[in-house]
């Protein structure tokens, strides 16, 4: 049985609305009871369960702040940011999914397509009809996405697409790629490729140690015809794809914080129980200095996401505070990973627990969404005004 319980130090459940506790317990109990039996299986099969889809939709995770009347939950930013949480309690691939669907993709259609487009995508990317992903790094250009090769040019009744993405999450079984190309005038667009569209494939990678319970595959685009009411048109430049990542990011910073409490809750029920030397290790001070710093960490990391939640609510966030979070919490939630493992002895590298594999899928999380490095640039840049990056 899944026996996690929350960690609330700092009594922080007061700063939520009713609303936001309830749509919180539902995911929870969602995880409860559909993924943590499963999850462990398909990780270690690494296999994407395709039968979560659906509950994702049920429980809002498919475009929590999306509009109702495009199918979306209509919920606000710190809602949104639980639901992440408790999907990544659960597992950073599963989260990935929703990350994406939400963030990468019925996000910038919603912002950045025409009422048609809105009205065609939105609600089946909603109840989990469509699957979506998000096209943006390429082989020779990851954190550098300005650098992008993939293209279209105008051919009068529609826009051939070539190139190719790499590391796309979802992409195997996606049913609509948003892709970022550029135009003849090298002018970044999202355009919607759709499964089947000729000359478009999608190979899987195979062979990852971490985040093995989401599909990663690459989106290859030879001479696709892709039809001119296909293009997002309402927002263009780098500017673009980097609005959703500020969406995505901000998710992923509560994420990490689902994936952190789980492997603490974890370390701490096992301490508790695990007697050497004639006494539960828990009465170690060596084990007691772990949980306590990470049961700090953890308090600091909800406080500073709690206050972006805020902030974004409001529409006063900035891309760099979300870098500031997305860094943070996931540096925060890796480095409890690993104690906490080492806090279980041998048991903590089998799949009996759920640490070793949240640390192997928080290796990814540290590097997509823009890396630990990149997010201190970005505050580097932010508080110095001068971009070290070039
Ligand atoms: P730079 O010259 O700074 O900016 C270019 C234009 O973009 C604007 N801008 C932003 N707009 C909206 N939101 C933001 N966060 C923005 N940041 C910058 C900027 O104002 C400018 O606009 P304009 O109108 O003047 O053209 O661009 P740069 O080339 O120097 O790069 C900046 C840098 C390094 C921060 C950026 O390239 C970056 O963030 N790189 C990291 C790449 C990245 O995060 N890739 C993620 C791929 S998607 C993914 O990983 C999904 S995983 C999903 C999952 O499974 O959960
Ligand atoms: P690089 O950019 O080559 O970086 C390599 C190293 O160099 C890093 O440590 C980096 O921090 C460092 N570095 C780079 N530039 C600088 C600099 N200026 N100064 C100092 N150090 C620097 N992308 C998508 O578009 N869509 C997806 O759905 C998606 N899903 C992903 C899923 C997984 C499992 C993974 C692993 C990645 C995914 N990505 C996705 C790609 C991800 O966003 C990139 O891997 C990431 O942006 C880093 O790019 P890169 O791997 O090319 O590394």
């Amino acid at each position: 049985p899944d026996l996690f319980q929350a960690p609330d130090y700092y009594e922080l459940d007061e700063l939520l609305t009713a609303e936001q506790k309830m749509v919180r317990e539902a995911s929870r109990e969602w995880v409860k009871r559909e993924v943590s039996p499963i999850i462990e299986e398909y990780a270690q099969r690494a296999a994407f369960p395709k039968q979560l889809i659906k509950g994702l939709a049920d429980i809002g995770a498919f475009g929590p702040y999306i509009p109702a009347e495009y199918g979306g939950a209509g919920l606000d930013q710190i809602s949104y940011g639980l639901i992440m949480q408790e999907i990544e309690r659960g597992d950073s691939g599963i989260r990935s999914t929703a990350s994406v669907q939400s963030s990468l993709v019925m996000y910038p259609i919603w912002k950045y397509g025409t009422e048609e487009q809105r009205k065609r995508f939105l609600p089946k990317l909603a109840s989990g009809e469509f699957v979506g992903c998000f096209g943006l790094t390429e082989p020779d250009y990851g954190s550098n996405p300005g650098g992008m090769i993939t293209n279209f040019k105008d051919k009068g009744d529609h826009y051939l697409l070539n190139g190719a993405k790499m590391w796309i999450s979802n992409a195997p079984f996606a049913d609509v790629a948003v892709v970022w190309a550029k135009n003849e005038e090298g002018r970044i667009y999202g355009l919607l490729v759709e499964r089947g569209m000729e000359g478009f494939s999608t190979p899987e990678t195979h062979n990852k140690w971490s985040l093995r319970a989401s599909a990663t595959g690459e989106l290859i685009f030879d001479n696709v015809k892709v039809p001119k009411e296909n293009l997002l048109p309402e927002k263009s430049g780098l500017g673009a794809p980097l609005g959703c990542l500020d969406s995505a990011r901000f998710g992923i910073a509560w994420g990490a914080i689902g994936a952190a409490m789980d492997c603490y809750d974890t370390a701490l029920r096992y301490a508790k129980e695990r007697i050497q030397f004639d006494k539960p290790i828990a009465g170690t001070q060596l084990q007691q200095k772990k949980l306590s710093e990470m049961i700090t960490e953890i308090t600091k990391a909800q406080l500073l996401t709690w206050r972006l939640g805020v902030l974004r609510n409001e529409g006063r966030a900035t891309s760099a505070q979300i870098s500031m979070a997305k860094r943070n919490n996931v540096d925060m939630a890796l480095t409890i990973a690993r104690e906490a493992r080492q806090i279980l002895g041998g048991m903590g590298i089998t799949g009996e627990y759920s640490i070793m594999r949240h640390m192997m899928n928080l290796e990814s999380v540290i590097t997509y969404e823009g890396t630990h490095d990149i997010h201190l640039l970005i505050t580097g840049m932010d508080i110095t005004g001068i971009p070290a990056f070039k």
